[in-house]
């Protein structure tokens, strides 16, 4: 392999357990405050994963669960005015601290700068969802750790699409075999593989079941790396 020279990490799952807590919470607040009875449980919520992007779900949930449901006139309008709520209120959960990093998180971003490696981001949250994350849960500076946060709209295919790790790699000026990605989920997964990215998964609650035969290596948490769950590649 080529000398390693950067870590592209994905954010909700991987730095932290966003989603049962967090996302699945804001989206529900969103709901009810726009006058709307749905209510996404966390096992419908994990269902609902399937699709990245939040404002993606939305149009999955409204396809899959709600055939019923009368569209308004402006469609694209309401999709994106619900999503918006919805990152205000994920933004007033993320300042409460109540979204941890998961183990090793921090531990493995501090080692990671030490040695001179270089980092970003790559994820399908919308870019306030990220920044706030790091100011809250790691520092206020730590946006500043970061060459490059590709998040959400900046490219036109969400994960498992590779776009937005193909973005991070022009923007670093760097070749696929020079960094890992660190991911929770099969999309993500899919994505940086697609992008030619060895990764490294985290697994957890939702995503332990999903297939990562195509992971260098499948962990429970960042903490464990003398007892990965499987290693399936070398680094
Ligand atoms: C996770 C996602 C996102 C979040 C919600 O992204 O799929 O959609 O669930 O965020 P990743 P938004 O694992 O790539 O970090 O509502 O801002 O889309
Ligand atoms: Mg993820």
């Amino acid at each position: 392999m080529s000398e390693l020279k950067a870590l592209i990490f994905d954010v909700d799952g991987t730095l932290a357990e966003t989603e049962r807590d967090g996302h699945r919470v804001a989206f529900n607040q969103a709901f009810a405050e726009a006058g709307l009875d749905w209510n996404w449980s966390i096992s419908l919520y994990g269902e609902l994963l399937e699709v990245a992007g939040g404002k993606e779900r939305i149009r999955y949930f409204l396809d899959r669960d709600r055939p019923d449901f009368t569209p308004p006139p402006r469609f694209d309008e309401f999709v994106a005015n619900l999503h918006k709520t919805k990152t205000t209120f994920y933004q007033e959960l993320l300042a409460t601290g109540s979204i941890p990093l998961r183990p090793g998180v921090r531990e493995l971003l501090e080692n990671a700068k030490k040695e001179g490696l270089r980092l970003a981001i790559a994820t399908t949250s919308a870019l306030p969802n990220a920044i706030g994350l790091l100011e809250h849960m790691i520092a206020p500076y730590a946006v500043s750790w970061f060459e490059v946060i590709a998040a959400g709209d900046i490219v036109p295919h969400k994960k498992p699409a590779p776009d937005i790790y193909l973005y991070v790699l022009e923007q670093m000026g760097l070749q696929p075999q020079e960094c890992v990605a660190i991911e929770d989920s099969q999309q993500g997964l899919i994505a940086a593989t697609q992008a030619g990215l060895k990764t490294v998964v985290t697994v957890n609650d939702y995503t332990r079941h999903q297939d990562f035969s195509d992971a260098a290596l499948v962990m429970e948490s960042l903490a464990d790396w003398d007892q990965p769950l499987m290693v399936l590649k070398n680094l």
